[in-house]
C-alpha cells in the first residue's frame, strides 16, 4: 500500500510506462522509505518498552490556577489549599505555605500553580520582609497513589528559576509502610533539571507502592522560585541501551 503510494506519487500520469531509470529511482526511494519506517518503528518500540516515566505534575491545572497567599501574617501563620480533579498524579494537589520568619509587620507571600503570572508553572513569591516554607503534596486526596515507581530511576524537577539558594526535599511514603526522603540544594539562579535518584533516598518507602509524594521548598528571606514540572525518569544508560538493542535486532533481521 505504502509502496504503491510512493510509486503513484512519483509518476501520477505515466504509471504503466516507466523508463528503466524511473524504475530504479522508484526502487531506491521505496527501499529508503521502508528502511526509514523500520528504524522509526524499532525506536518507537524501544521507547514503548522503556520503564514508563511518571508525570507527577506539569503544573498546568486547574484552569484559572490554584494558589494560597498570606498578607501581614505573624510567624507560624499558614495557608493550605487542596484541589481534586486535576491532571496530576492521583488527581489531587495540596499547596501549603507557612511563615517561618518576618522582618516587618507588613509582609506578603504567595504560592501559585498555573496562575496569571505562572501559566503552566508553579511559582513561589516572597516579599523582602518574609521567609517561608512551602510544601506541595500529591496523595490522591489522602486516598493513596498506589503507584509503582520501581522501574524508574529518579525524580526530576524541571526548575525554571530560584533567585536565592533553595533546598528542595522530596518525600515519598507508603501508607502503612515507610517514608523515604532526599534533599537537593541549589545555588541561586539555578535553571535546569534537579535529579533525585531513588538510590539516594533514605528511609523505608516501598518503591512498588508509593502512596504519597511531597516536595518541600525551603528558601531564605525573599526567595522566589518557579518550576515547570515534576516527573520520574528512567535510568539514562538503560534508555540508550534499550534503544540500541532495538536497532541491533533490526540490523540482525535485515541481514538474515
Ligand atoms: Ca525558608
Ligand atoms: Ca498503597
Ligand atoms: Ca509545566
Amino acid at each position: 500500500m505504502a509502496n504503491r503510494f510512493v510509486d503513484l506519487a512519483l509518476y501520477p500520469r505515466n504509471d504503466s510506462h516507466h523508463s528503466q531509470e524511473q524504475n530504479n529511482n522508484t526502487m531506491k526511494i521505496i527501499t529508503q522509505y521502508s528502511f526509514g519506517r523500520l528504524i522509526t518503528g524499532a525506536l518507537l518500540t524501544s521507547m514503548a518498552d522503556l520503564p514508563a516515566a511518571v508525570v507527577v505534575d506539569q503544573f498546568n491545572s486547574p484552569d484559572g490556577g490554584q494558589g494560597v497567599s498570606i498578607s501581614n501574617g505573624i510567624v507560624g501563620t499558614s495557608q493550605n489549599d487542596v484541589r481534586t480533579g486535576l491532571t496530576v498524579l492521583g488527581g489531587s494537589r495540596e499547596v501549603f505555605l507557612q511563615l517561618e520568619a518576618i522582618y516587618d509587620a507588613a509582609n506578603f507571600c504567595s504560592a501559585n500553580v498555573n496562575g496569571v503570572t505562572s501559566t503552566d508553572e508553579f511559582s513561589l513569591a516572597n516579599g523582602s520582609n518574609v521567609d517561608t516554607v512551602c510544601k506541595l503534596t500529591w496523595d490522591a486526596n489522602s486516598g493513596g497513589l498506589n503507584t509503582n515507581l520501581s522501574l524508574d530511576y529518579a525524580f526530576s524537577i524541571l526548575n525554571v528559576h530560584n533567585d536565592t539558594p533553595v533546598a528542595y526535599t522530596i518525600s515519598m511514603q507508603t501508607f502503612g509502610g515507610g517514608t523515604s526522603t532526599q534533599t537537593v540544594n541549589t545555588g541561586l539562579n539555578y535553571t535546569g533539571n534537579l535529579t533525585f535518584p531513588f538510590s539516594g533516598f533514605a528511609g523505608g518507602a516501598n518503591l512498588a507502592d508509593i502512596d504519597s509524594i511531597s516536595l518541600n521548598i525551603e528558601g531564605g528571606r525573599s526567595v522566589d522560585v518557579s518550576m515547570d514540572a515534576l516527573v520520574t525518569v528512567p535510568e539514562p544508560a538503560s534508555a540508550v541501551l534499550a534503544a540500541l538493542g532495538g536497532l541491533g535486532l533490526l540490523v540482525r533481521r535485515r541481514r538474515a
